[in-house]
């Protein structure tokens, strides 16, 4: 698939931090120390209900990842799926009476739009889980060779047993596993399974849904998690920088997706930090598909509200925070957006050398955008009580916000 176009992303003067994160696996903040490409997979869109705030809030925590290793003159090799077939999928298409491949279609192209609306950097390889599946069966395949999968009624499940490291992403007990799995797409009550938490690798055709060619598998569609894991070992191997998602995903999928990769390769981690990011709720409720509780992205842009406000808005909030989407929240922005603006239109102002370094220093350390716009606050409120005379300034903290924080004043 193709992804969106990049926009530019203006040099700095010095050279950027290292980032410092925080880990699911560990519970604590880990110093990534990438080579001179930096790897990093991020979950994409089941495309349907796109783009909601709780999406482009959890792609921009991805997209300061890149924006701080770029800094860092590190090249950024990104991955992004699109679970373009999947049951969420199939049933909206089904509710709506139109084809899940043109809803599909739709909702990605609408997603491509939002990003480059939001400058969010684009993946160097955005891949469809349909377009993966030639990728995917030999993988499934291997797993069953290996004694890691098994077939129960035509479908083909792993075994969670197989992995001594499964456990190690989430860290949640097996009651815990169990509940998150029947919330989350998981099957733990059907009967004949090795262990309720195994999740489906291949799921054998059936009756009204399409399919796919599976060679020794038969005809079928592949499970959600060896998706993912098919196209990062693909494009990134193992041992990858990153696997970023919502936290919602630290399981089962990125636990099942980690047991899978581990498997397959004998090599361990799949990832150096599991990174996720907090749920954005509208409400009194996390904003989601199945609620219908979403405000949408391209929904702000058609009633005239700048990108940039919608950025700044969630800037505003720390990534890993759980936070209420509210009027008040995009009020607040606009007005920083106002000042911000208004205070780098003028021909000069105070020395924003020491701006560039905090704004830094709050990013490497584990992506602290509301430390990095209180920064950006100060400099604009400087400008607005004494003013300067440093002629380079405007352009610089111009330069800096949109480089940093993908915002354009
Ligand atoms: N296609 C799968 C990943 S392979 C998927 O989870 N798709 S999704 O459309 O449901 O979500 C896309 C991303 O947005 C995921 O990282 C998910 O964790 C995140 N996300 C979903 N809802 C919210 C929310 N309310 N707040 C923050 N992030 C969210
Ligand atoms: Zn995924």
């Amino acid at each position: 698939m193709h992804a969106w176009p990049a926009s530019e992303v203006p040099a700095l003067p010095g050279k950027g931090r290292d980032l410092r994160i925080h880990d699911t696996a560990t519970g604590g903040l880990v110093t990534l120390d990438p080579g001179p490409v930096a790897r990093i997979y991020v979950c994409g869109i089941t495309p349907y209900d796109a783009t909601h705030l709780g999406h482009a809030a959890t792609y921009n925590a991805f997209d300061l990842v890149q924006r701080v290793w770029l800094d860092t003159k590190r090249q950024v090799q990104y991955v992004q799926n699109v679970t373009d077939v999947d049951d969420p999928l199939l049933q909206r298409a089904d509710r709506d009476g139109i084809d899940w491949v043109a809803l599909a279609e739709r909702e990605t192209a609408l997603f491509r739009e939002d990003m480059t609306a939001l400058r969010m950097l684009p993946p160097q390889h955005y891949i469809g889980a349909v377009e993966a599946i030639p990728g995917i069966v030999p993988l499934v395949e291997r797993l069953r060779e290996m004694g890691a999968a098994y077939e129960l009624e035509g479908d083909i499940y792993f075994s969670v047993e197989s992995d001594p490291h499964f456990g190690t992403v989430s860290r949640l007990d097996a009651a815990a596993m169990r509940l998150l799995s029947a919330e989350r797409g998981g099957d733990p009550d059907r009967p004949g399974k090795k262990n309720p938490l195994d999740p489906m690798l291949w799921m054998a055709a059936r009756e009204g849904e399409p399919s796919w060619d599976g060679g020794s598998l038969g005809r079928g569609r592949p499970g959600w998690h060896i998706e993912c894991v098919a196209i990062a070992l693909d494009h990134l191997g193992m041992g990858f920088d990153v696997q970023g998602g919502g936290s919602d995903l630290a399981f089962p999928h990125h636990e099942m997706g980690a047991s899978h990769a581990q498997v397959l390769t004998g090599a361990f981690p799949m990832a150096k930090a599991y990174v996720h990011a907090g749920m954005v709720a509208l409400d009194g409720e996390k904003m989601s598909k199945s609620k219908g509780n979403l405000v949408f992205v391209s929904q702000l842009r058609r009633e005239g509200v700048d990108p940039a406000a919608i950025r700044l808005a969630l800037l505003a909030h720390h990534y890993r925070a759980d936070w209420e989407w509210t009027d008040q929240v995009l009020q607040d922005a606009l007005a920083r957006l106002d000042r911000w603006r208004s205070a780098v239109s003028r021909p000069d102002g105070p020395s924003a050398d020491t701006l560039v370094e905090e704004i830094r220093e709050a990013l490497a350390d584990d992506l602290n955008a509301p430390a990095a716009l209180a920064a950006v606050d100060r400099w604009a409120d400087r400008q607005q009580e004494r003013g300067g005379t440093d002629t380079g300034a405007p352009g610089v903290v111009t330069r800096a916000v949109d480089a940093l924080l993908g915002v354009a004043l």
